[in-house]
């Protein structure tokens, strides 16, 4: 993945406990804001140039009650590949760095979800590692204009920048609308559960007890 260009991403001015993000990034190819809100659901506000991916984003925000507003304009004339791509590097980005340092969340979480024949299953481990595994047979090349191999690419951008595993399947389903909204439903049912707090933990939920690579180092320095 080369760049080129600025990328900015930073928390808002916030207490300890709020799980928020903004994120702008600009490159030749995509000029992308977002803010991402965990912990205060609200309408969606997504516009990409895409419909289809407006709808998905949006189901993503809804289904997963996170609050979502994303501007993103990319170079749509050659394809939607940047695009596609780069709202998931932000996206990403702006989950791990809304999560802070407290990761005192419930971790892992499995969700399926239906769309009449089609069905879905999300598997997640926000576990400071990226990762995808991806299965869908989609014999449609575009949805509503929307080039459906490009959701590959979206959740591996997300896996890779928010530092999860993802397991997605879509086991069954003909209609192709169908089959990618049931999986990206089924996400955001996995992820609703898997960044929620559980400030009941005393310690972050992992044998290492470091979620993060800047954890682990924290723990060097005490350690010295
Ligand atoms: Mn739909």
């Amino acid at each position: 993945m080369t760049r080129t260009g600025a990328e900015k991403t930073g928390a808002a001015p916030q207490g300890p406990q709020a799980r928020r993000a903004h994120v702008e990034r600009k490159t030749r190819e995509t000029d992308i804001r977002l803010s991402l809100d965990l912990d205060h659901p609200a309408d969606p506000q997504v516009s990409t140039g895409i419909g289809f991916f407006d709808h998905m984003l949006s189901a993503l925000s809804t289904h997963g009650r996170f609050a979502l507003d994303l501007r993103a304009k990319g170079d749509l004339h050659v394809d939607q590949h940047h695009l596609v791509e780069d709202v998931g590097i932000a996206l990403g980005a702006a989950i791990r760095e809304a999560l802070g340092k407290d990761l005192r969340i419930r971790r892992f979480a499995h969700a399926y979800a239906p769309l009449d024949e089609a069905l879905a299953r999300a598997v997640v481990d926000v576990s400071g590692r990226g990762y995808l595994r991806y299965r869908a047979r989609i014999r449609r090349s575009k949805v509503g204009g929307f080039e459906t191999e490009l959701a590959r690419e979206f959740f591996l951008a997300l896996a890779v920048n928010a530092r999860m595993n993802l397991h997605l399947d879509v086991l069954r389903g003909r209609n192709a609308h169908h089959q990618i909204e049931a999986l990206f439903k089924a996400l955001a049912l996995a992820l609703r559960d898997a960044l929620a707090v559980d400030r009941d933990l005393a310690a972050v939920p992992s044998t290492k007890g470091a979620l993060s690579e800047s954890q682990a180092r924290q723990g060097a320095r005490r350690r010295s």
